[in-house]
């Protein structure tokens, strides 16, 4: 039997197999994947992102809390920068879902930034996409939002939510106009410090300033406490209304077609740089056109569009 079906039977253990087969990028895993592809499209992407120890972590154990309480089943994607700054996120993510550890229902999930080859909105949707056919209701994907990856990353979701906390003070001007645009809910998590009020308050005059159409889903500014878990009800609540915008409204309609484009598109993209590299590897091309850079006889330009007309033509 395929690891496909395994997984479609709910068979987390498959499951946990057919995502490390994705990261090492073997050739099986592809497979694997056409043959879920089908069966999935049913679990609701929640994306949760915001700046380093803002307190996503914890927010995503809560959230999942209250979804299990409704028995829904709810698979975690973890994205850890792996950056100086952020070091040890992966073992901190364990500790704070530790709860949830031997709770069938729940699937968590770290992906590495590094070494990501393939791009990391690719990996990520793939490893969504099992979570979808393993039969979750529910997949998070919690990521830091700092560069443009991580903003491709909440895009697959159907509701991005984006954790601030109080006391950034003069930095919230700084926050770049692109997390105001993917955030469908505002959240100011560590209520319990002071500022949180006027930090909400700030969101709020940031986003009217926005000026965004009154039919268009208006984005709320709510405030928790994930630690302690308050406003985490109110923060679900919200979630499942903006779910509710999303079908009545049909916007799920352009949000699926730009969603399916940016996938195949990221995959396309992939496919053919994977290529490219394999057909360069039959005649040693790379180490000739860095030479010749080196030497000042070839561009690069020109080396690549040779690289890609010989590609086109042979194969
Ligand atoms: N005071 C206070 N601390 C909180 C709250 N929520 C989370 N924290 C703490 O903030 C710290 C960071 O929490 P995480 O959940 O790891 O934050 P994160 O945003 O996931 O962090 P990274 O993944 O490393 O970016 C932890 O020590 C939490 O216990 C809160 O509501 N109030
Ligand atoms: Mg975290």
């Amino acid at each position: 039997m395929a690891l496909a079906e395994h997984v479609l039977n709910g068979d987390i253990r498959a499951a946990a197999r057919l995502m490390r087969d994705i990261d090492d990028n073997r050739p099986s895993a592809v497979e694997e994947l056409k043959l879920l592809y089908p069966h999935t499209g049913n679990a609701y992407i929640i994306g949760i992102t915001g700046p380093p120890g803002a307190g996503k972590s914890t927010l995503v154990d809560q959230v999942t809390a209250v979804f299990r309480a409704r028995g829904k089943k709810v698979g975690v994607v973890a994205i850890d920068p792996t950056s100086p700054f952020t070091g040890g996120a992966i073992l901190g993510d364990r500790i704070r879902m530790n709860r949830h550890s031997c709770d069938e229902g729940v699937f968590i999930r770290s992906l590495a930034t590094r070494g990501a080859l393939g791009g990391l909105s690719r990996s990520t949707s793939d490893v969504a996409l099992v979570m979808d056919a393993l039969g979750m209701d529910i997949v998070i994907i919690e990521t830091v939002g700092v560069g443009q990856d991580e903003v491709d990353i909440v895009k697959a979701a159907h509701t991005t939510c984006v954790v601030m906390v109080p006391g950034l003070g003069d930095d919230i001007q700084a926050i770049k106009a692109g997390i105001l645009e993917i955030g469908d809910i505002f959240v100011v998590n560590k209520a319990d410090r002071d500022g949180a009020d006027r930090t909400a308050r700030e969101l709020v005059t940031m986003l009217e300033m926005r000026n965004a159409p009154e039919e268009l889903w208006n984005p709320q500014v709510l405030k928790t406490e994930a630690q302690r878990g308050t406003g985490i009800e109110e923060l679900v609540g919200e979630i499942m209304a903006h779910r509710d915008y999303l079908f009545s409204s049909g916007a799920i309609e352009s949000f699926l077609r730009e969603r399916n484009e940016r996938h195949f598109m990221d995959i396309l993209r992939d496919n053919l740089f994977k290529r490219a590299v394999a057909f360069m590897e039959r005649d040693n091309t790379l180490a000739r056109v860095v030479d010749g850079m080196c030497g000042g006889g070839i561009d690069p330009y020109s080396a690549s569009e040779d690289v890609i007309g010989g590609m086109l033509g042979k194969d």
